[in-house]
C-alpha cells in the first residue's frame, strides 16, 4: 500500500514536472480500452445532429462534464488519474469542459486552430486522439518550450475578457495570438512546430500558452479528438 502511494506520488510529480518544464506531457502507449474509445467516438455521432460546423469539419463544445454523468466520459474525467492530476497541479476544484471534434474537410481554408498560435484564454487541455493520427490527418503540432514566451505574449494588452467575457468580447476578438500573422517580427514559422503522431488512444496534456496548431487534414484523411479542458 505504502509502495503504491509512493509510486503514485512519483508518477504525478514526474507528470507535473514535465508539464511545467515543457508545457506538455505526452503519455506513453494507449491509456484506454477499446470500449472507452468506442464510447468517446460514438459520442461524436450522438452530437452530430447539433449544428457545429467549422472549417475543418465538426466541433462540439459539450459543456461541463456533468452532462456526461454515468458515462465512460464522466468515469474518465473523475478517474484516479484525472483527479490525481488536478490535485497535484491545481490543488483546488476545477471547471471541467468536454469538447469533441471531427476533422475531415480541407477546402474551406484554415480555421483558427490551424494557425500557429497560443490560446487567448489560457487553460490546461487533455487531448485524446480517437483515430490513428499521422502528419496527413491533422496531427497536433507544438513548438517545444514556447509556453513561457506564450505566457508573456498572452499577458500583453487587455485581458479584460478574462474577467467578464460577454462585456469584453471585443477585447477577446481583437486579441493577437497568431505567431506568423500577428507577430511576424518574432520570426516563428510553422516548421518550428513538431507533430504528435500516434494511434487512437494517444493522450497528452498541454498548457495552451504553448505555440501549437492542428486539424489541417489532407484529402481523404480524417481525425477524431476528445479534449478535456480544465480551468
Ligand atoms: O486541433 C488541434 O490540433 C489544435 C487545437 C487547439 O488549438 C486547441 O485545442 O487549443
Ligand atoms: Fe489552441
Amino acid at each position: 500500500m505504502e509502495q503504491d502511494t509512493h509510486t503514485k506520488e512519483t508518477f504525478f510529480s514526474d507528470v507535473i514536472k514535465r508539464f511545467k518544464d515543457d508545457g506538455i506531457c505526452i503519455f506513453e502507449g494507449n491509456a484506454f480500452t477499446p470500449e472507452q474509445l468506442n464510447y468517446f467516438t460514438s459520442a461524436i455521432d450522438v452530437k452530430s445532429n447539433e449544428s457545429s460546423d467549422y472549417k475543418f469539419g465538426k466541433s462540439y463544445n459539450t459543456g461541463d462534464v456533468h452532462n456526461w454523468i454515468g458515462t465512460p466520459i464522466w468515469e474518465f474525467a473523475t478517474s484516479n488519474f484525472m483527479t490525481g492530476f488536478v490535485h497535484h497541479y491545481f490543488n483546488r476544484p476545477v471547471i471541467t469542459d468536454v469538447f469533441l471534434t471531427h476533422e475531415y474537410k480541407n477546402n474551406e481554408g484554415l480555421d483558427r486552430n490551424g494557425f500557429l498560435h497560443f490560446d487567448r484564454l489560457r487553460c490546461v487541455k487533455f487531448f485524446i486522439y480517437l483515430t490513428d493520427c499521422d502528419e496527413e490527418s491533422g496531427a497536433f503540432h507544438f513548438v517545444p518550450n514556447s509556453h513561457k514566451h506564450g505566457k508573456q505574449l498572452r499577458e500583453q494588452g487587455s485581458l479584460s475578457y478574462e474577467e467578464d467575457f460577454d462585456e469584453n468580447r471585443q477585447a477577446y476578438e481583437t486579441k493577437k495570438n497568431r505567431l506568423v500573422e500577428d507577430f511576424p517580427e518574432l520570426g516563428y514559422k510553422n516548421s518550428d512546430a513538431i507533430p504528435i503522431i500516434g494511434k487512437a488512444g494517444t493522450m497528452f496534456v498541454f498548457d495552451t500558452d504553448l505555440f501549437h496548431f492542428g486539424g489541417k487534414i489532407q484529402e481523404g484523411k480524417e481525425r477524431k479528438v476528445m479534449r478535456i479542458h480544465l480551468k
